[in-house]
């Protein structure tokens, strides 16, 4: 009897908790600091935001946040300046700070950040705190219940990225707009577009038409390929501007430029000698001409290329003309890109020989400069003499990841064997690479950037980025498939303390996003590692 009444009294406990507490909510990346209070909002369409402070762009967080819960609740709310029951304020100005406090009562809402960006992410949160129906279109007829507490957060890191490429197989606008939206929920803050490679050219350069017309024209396997208008590149820049997303647009060179040798014969190290033979890359035009005096000697484009080898192709760095075609593309690209970033690329270079590589990324560096940005380019190119403030992505070479740091220039963390989303999570994933290695889901979550590489620490760390990259990816489906639930993962290695994550609870908190996602049909990988139902 007993037990039953204990039973009983359970249920009844529960039914009046109704819901979870605010730390049970599923919330990630973890924040810093979550505690929970007594009660819960009530969420209908009496309530109104109240914007507090001069930003501007708290208009568009209120409206940010109105567009994410109509389809679900089917209202909008008002928002005015007028005293209301979700209040959203900026107290500072420092845009650097991403930090915000959400404090969740029965009567109300606050959200306040140090910057507009704060604010964006406790909305964020608070979105999280919601019953996970809130991220459908199905109609929610009763009131939305929000656990009352309160959360105090801020990143560990100021980049936390990823990487699409849109090189190997195109990806359209909606495919990158539908990432840039799930970034948004996991509080990353940059997307790095990798929009050249040997398969394709996916950005419009008006100065060099030749480079979409052809070197566009395919992709991976032979399909029809794609790229963006410079319009389209825009429209994505102001997207992720709105979800505070900044773009990091890279040209990958001197290798992996295929597309553009394919697209101008005049940039092509490859030569057609006049005895009748062609000769790729071992011999200067000069030596040439110097051999065949007066002869006429001339370049003739790559074939497009739609395998997926890797490190056979490369600009010219003895040729004048590569860097004015590189001074253009920067110029152009540079002007369409309020980011402070430009990614140079500068990986697998395996046919440009030692010191021409170094002269190169050192002039390219100069030509970014000029243009007003700061260079990104993967770990070998700390091989070079960087600039200062110009940063090393480091993927596969601790040694070059070291030589950047002792340059005294920061590294982005993206380690192939924890990071590289299109890596395969065991041998039986039906599509992704196993070069790195296999990265299970706790594989992805269990690495702590400022240890990763001995002598490399937290102050000397931009970040963390986790790329795609999509020689196996051919459409959204696939994309969703190697992307999530990694991505969350390393979301959390991105924002949340080392000291707080943990493996067992993050599985707990993952079995929700799960839930989100397949409200929003996302089709991510059910990890055997987590009880997802
Ligand atoms: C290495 S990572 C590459 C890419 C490939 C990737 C596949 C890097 C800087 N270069 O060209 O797509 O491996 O995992």
């Amino acid at each position: 009897f007993t037990l039953l009444s204990f039973g009983l009294f359970m249920v009844l406990f529960s039914c009046s908790q109704d819901g979870p507490k605010l730390s049970e909510t599923g919330l990630i990346p973890l924040p810093n600091q979550v505690a929970d209070g007594s009660g819960s909002f009530l969420l209908t369409s009496e309530a109104k935001i109240q914007l507090q402070g001069e930003d501007p762009k708290l208009a568009g967080i209120a409206e940010y946040f109105n567009t994410s819960l109509s389809a679900a609740s089917g209202y909008r709310l008002p928002v005015g300046t007028d005293e209301g029951t979700i209040k959203l304020q900026v107290e500072g100005d420092n845009s650097q700070d991403e930090s915000y406090e959400l404090v969740i009562s029965e009567s109300e809402i606050t959200i306040k950040g140090k910057s507009a960006a704060g604010v964006f992410y406790g909305v964020q949160t608070l979105l999280q705190a919601m019953p996970v129906e809130v991220f459908g279109t199905a109609l929610i007829q009763e009131a939305i219940q929000i656990p009352a507490g309160k959360i105090v957060d801020s990143p560990s890191y100021a980049y936390r990225g990823s990487m699409l490429d849109v090189a190997r197989h195109f990806l359209p606008m909606e495919d990158v707009k539908h990432y840039l939206d799930q970034m948004a929920h996991l509080k990353l803050n940059y997307l790095h577009l990798h929009l050249s490679d040997d398969q394709g050219w996916r950005i419009e350069i008006k100065s060099w038409p030749n480079l979409t017309a052809l070197g566009g024209s395919t992709q991976v396997g032979g399909g029809p390929g794609g790229y963006f208008t410079q319009a389209q590149y825009q429209e994505l820049v102001q997207y992720a501007a709105d979800r505070f997303i900044t773009i990091v647009p890279e040209i990958d060179m001197p290798g992996h430029t295929n597309a553009a040798l394919a697209s101008y014969g005049d940039l092509n190290p490859g030569i057609n000698l006049p005895d009748g033979n062609f000769e790729t890359i071992t011999k200067s035009i000069e030596k040439a001409e110097d051999e065949f005096k007066g002869s006429n000697i001339t370049r003739q484009a790559a074939e497009l290329y739609t395998g997926t080898e890797v490190g056979f192709s490369t600009l010219d760095t003895d040729l004048e003309l590569t860097y004015q075609f590189i001074d253009d593309i920067v110029r152009e690209i540079a002007a369409i890109t309020p980011g402070p970033y430009f990614h140079i690329g500068g990986d697998e270079s395996h046919v440009t020989a030692k010191d021409d590589y170094v002269y190169f990324i050192e002039r390219v560096q100069k030509i970014v400069q000029d243009h007003g940005k700061t260079s990104i380019g993967w770990d070998e190119v700390a091989t070079s003499q960087l600039l200062p403030g110009n940063v090393a992505q480091f993927w596969a070479l601790e040694e070059n990841a070291k030589l950047a740091v002792g340059q005294g220039n920061k590294v982005l963390m993206s380690p192939a064997k924890k990071a590289y989303l299109d890596m395969q999570y065991d041998s039986t994933s039906r599509i992704g690479l196993h070069w790195a290695a296999y990265v299970e889901l706790d594989s992805a979550y269990l690495w702590d950037p400022a240890t990763y590489v001995n002598g490399i620490s937290k102050s000397d760390i931009l970040g963390v980025e986790a790329p795609l990259w999509t020689e196996t990816v051919e459409n959204r489906v696939d994309m969703e498939y190697l992307v999530f639930p990694r991505i969350a993962a390393l979301a959390e290695v991105a924002w949340s303390p080392g000291s707080s994550r943990n493996w067992n609870d993050f599985q707990d908190r993952i079995k929700v996003m799960g839930q989100r996602w397949d409200i929003q049909g996302i089709g991510f990988y059910k990890s055997p590692l987590v009880n997802w139902e």
